[in-house]
């Protein structure tokens, strides 16, 4: 076991639905401790750099028209064995399939518009917290 950090995006079609404060909750409740968060709107661009690792899947203008498409909520989450944690609680890329009580079933809407990202490893976190966020904009001492 090892406290790790992990990149948790409340995405623009779960921000449309104003269940970001229902996310963060059940993030928090999940013993998962915040440690940033800011709302911004990224452009196509920022997208396409944000998601580099899926540039050559077919479905990566979709993914970064729909990420650019409104703002975003971006959070950095610490916690025992978080990255993997965290994808537990989130569910599966498609909503359709994701179990019962995850975030995905709740608010997901389709494969496209799942409602959250979050890493996947150590070394997507160490690439997409820094993509969002400096070090004084991440509080680990409260
Ligand atoms: P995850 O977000 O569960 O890590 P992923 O890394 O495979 O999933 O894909 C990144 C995002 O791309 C995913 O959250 C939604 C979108 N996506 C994945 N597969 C898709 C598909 N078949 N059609 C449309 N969008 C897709
Ligand atoms: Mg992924």
């Amino acid at each position: 076991m090892a406290v790790e950090r992990t990149l948790v995006i409340v995405k623009p079609d779960a921000v449309k639905k104003n269940a970001v404060g229902d996310i963060v909750r059940i993030l928090q409740e999940n013993d998962l401790k915040l440690l940033a968060i800011k709302m911004v709107h990224l452009s196509k661009e920022q997208a396409k750099k944000f998601y580099i690792v899926h540039k050559d899947r077919p479905f990566y203008d979709e993914l970064t028209d729909f990420m650019s498409s409104g703002p975003c909520v971006p959070m950095v989450l610490e916690g025992e064995n978080a990255i993997s944690r965290v994808r537990e609680i989130i569910g599966a890329t498609d909503p359709a399939k994701a179990a019962e009580g995850t975030i995905r079933k709740k608010y997901g809407t389709d494969v496209g518009r799942n409602a959250v990202h979050a890493s996947d490893s150590p070394e997507s976190a160490s690439y997409e917290i820094p993509f969002f966020f400096n070090q004084l904009e991440i509080h680990d001492q409260y």
